[in-house]
This record gives C-alpha cells, structure tokens and sequence, in this order.
C-alpha cells in the first residue's frame, strides 16, 4: 500500500491571499464575521500571524490582543469550498481511488501509481500550483496514519515520504497529538502516565492500555504507536444533505428578487439529488442579512419526494417565516433526510 495524504496551507488564509494580494506577508487572520473586538473563534491564521502566537479555535480577541496589527477578514466558506472542488478535481486526475477527508485535505491510494512517491506528490503540487496558485504539503507512507502525520511534518509546502524503516528515528520521537484521535483529554492521560512521545507510548503494554482506555481504543492506540493502522480509504460517502446557495453582487431587500432566486435554487438541488437517485424530505432555507446575521428555517415533509413543485413550495413557507427588516446578502436552500429512490417509496 502506498497512501499519498494532502494538506492545504493555512487554506482560508491563502484563499483569501489570492483575491487580496495586498495581504501577502502580512499576519492574516480568518473568522467569525470578520471583527475581533466581537465574539468568535479564529478560523485559521496565515503563517505570519501564527508568529504571534495565533491559532484556529483561539477566541479572536485574543488574537487581537496578540496581533493587534493583523489583517481580520470573515469566513466565507462559499469561496473555499469552490477553491477545494478545484483541487479535489486536480487530484481526481490522477486516481478516481481518493478519500475526502476535509476541506482542505484528502487521501489518494497511488500503491498502482508506476511512479515514484516523489515524482507524483510533486506533479500534483506543481498542479495545483499552477492552477490556483496555492501551496500544499504531502505525505506518502504505507498507511493513512502515517501519511497524515507526514503531511504536517514539514509545513508549509511540504513533501515528506516516511517508510517502515522510518518510524523509530521519525516517527517515535513526535508527541502523542500527532496520532490522529489521540485529543487533549488522551494526551492529558498519558502525560499521567510519565507519556509524552510516541516512542514512549509504544513501549507500554497492550493490557496497560486496554486497561486505562478500554479495548478498542487500547488497541488503537497499541498499533498506531507502531506504525500499524490497516483502515481503508473511505471514497465514497452516503450524502446526508444537498445544498445551494448564493450571495447577491449587492445586498438586496426586494422580495421579488429573493423569491425568484430561492426558486431557482431550489431548482438545481432538486437537478442534484434526482441525478443522485434521491428523495427528500426537509427543506431548510437559510438566509444571511447584510450584517451577516444569518438564520434558517426548516420543514419537513410526511413522505419524501423529489417533486419540484412540492419542494419548491415548501421553500416558499420557509420563506414566510422570516423577518425581512434588513438587507439580504445570501439566500440558500438545502434538503436532507435523504432515502434513496427505489427503496419502497
Ligand atoms: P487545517 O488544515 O487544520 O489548517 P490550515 O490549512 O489553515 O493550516 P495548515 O497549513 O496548518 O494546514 O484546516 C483547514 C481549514 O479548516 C482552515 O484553513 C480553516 C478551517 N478550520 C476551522 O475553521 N477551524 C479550526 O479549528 C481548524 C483547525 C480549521
Ligand atoms: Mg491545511
């Protein structure tokens, strides 16, 4: 097995970068609505921000306080997830085998790949370079385990291809946090436990671990120190819920216009999931008012359908519910409960 994991770099931040290249080389941080003085949590933060100590879920106050100087923007998850369909597209080229792990990261199974590991972690950078501009860090290993702790071994645009051979000299001497799963309340144990690196923690006994973490996680923990972690790539997900939204090139308050776009909206989710094989049976709308207030409203069906002119005026009640006293800046619709058609509906 040859398992190829990317990672974007400081993904939000460097999007943002992109449109705004006045901000290159300046402490950029992404979150909330944009401003620090209010509540919220940093998204992320580009490296140059990361100098002053900032970090994503650090409340961006915080950050302020730290990095009174940097740039604070909003999240605007529409642009990234765009941005990550164009990457996920460019990695897809080159094995349909790939498992979406995030917005920003995915795992590839190249073992049929007849090319060097560094050969292809570089093609799909330069790729991916060219074509959006932005950088990335790859690991390759035997394994998802271990070619996620490689990615993040030497960001940011980073190429690290670790082998068997390879975890007693780079991969024991890593904290426990490396190892996927293993959180804070895990690392704060283990700490109790005089553990503090991986190589440490694999010198442990299997029954010290099932003992102090219960047998699956005792197990996990046994085998990833090792190196061993045989789970499969997921490459493909049962979709939970369909969506489309959209934000006005102006902020807008006439409801004719709100109407007939939450209309066409709807229209394409419902192209989505019939292309899919799917039926429904909530509708949620959302809208975000030009503060960036932002709320929804849902209802949900008897029976699934995928019927547009039902679903449509499901839409349409949800709308009712809303209070529009300010300006709309985005209008969404997405369905859930979703069953698949032909499943005696
Ligand atoms: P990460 O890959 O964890 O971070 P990153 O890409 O910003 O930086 P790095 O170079 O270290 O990989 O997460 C990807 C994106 O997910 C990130 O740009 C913003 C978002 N995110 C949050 O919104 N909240 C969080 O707590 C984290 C960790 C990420
Ligand atoms: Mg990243």
């Amino acid at each position: 097995m040859r398992i190829l994991h990317i990672d974007m770099d400081a993904f939000f931040a460097s999007v943002e970068e992109l449109r705004r290249p006045e901000f290159i080389g300046k402490p950029v941080v992404i979150g909330g609505n944009g401003d620090p003085i209010k509540r919220g949590v940093v998204s992320t933060a580009s490296y140059e921000a990361r100098k002053f100590g900032v970090h994503s879920a650090m409340p961006l106050r915080t950050a302020h306080k730290l990095c009174p100087d940097a740039v604070f923007l909003p999240v605007d998850y529409e642009e990234y997830s765009r941005m990550s369909e164009k990457i996920k597209d460019i990695l897809r080229e080159f094995t349909t085998i790939i498992e979406e792990a995030g917005i920003d990261e995915a795992f590839l199974d190249i073992s049929e790949i007849d090319t060097s590991s560094e050969e292809i972690a570089k093609e799909i950078k330069k790729r991916i370079k060219d074509e959006t501009r932005l950088t990335c860090s790859i690991g390759i290993a035997p394994n998802k385990l271990l070619a996620k702790i490689a990615s993040d071994m030497q960001k940011p645009n980073g190429l690290t291809v670790i082998t068997k051979g390879d975890i007693e000299s780079r991969i024991w001497p890593l904290p426990v946090r490396k190892i996927w799963g293993v959180g804070p309340k895990t690392e704060a144990c283990l700490k109790d436990m005089g553990i503090r690196t991986i190589g440490e923690l694999a010198s442990l006994p299997l029954d010290k671990l099932t003992e102090r973490f219960g047998e699956s996680s005792g197990d996990y923990l046994y085998n990833a120190s090792r190196g061993v972690d045989e789970s499969p790539l997921i490459t493909h997900r049962e979709p939970k819920s369909s969506g489309r939204e959209t934000t006005f090139e102006k902020d807008v308050d006439d409801l004719q216009v709100i109407t007939e776009t939450l209309a066409e909206l709807t229209s394409e989710v419902v192209d989505d999931i019939k292309e899919e094989g799917y039926k429904c049976r909530t509708v949620t709308v959302k809208v975000r008012f030009s503060d960036f207030e932002t709320h929804t409203k849902a209802k949900t069906l008897y029976k699934p359908t995928d019927s547009l002119k039902k679903l449509r005026k499901t839409a349409f009640e949800c709308l009712k519910g809303f209070e529009f006293k300010k300006k709309v800046r985005l209008i969404g619709v997405r369905v859930s409960k979703l069953e698949k058609v032909g499943n005696g509906n």
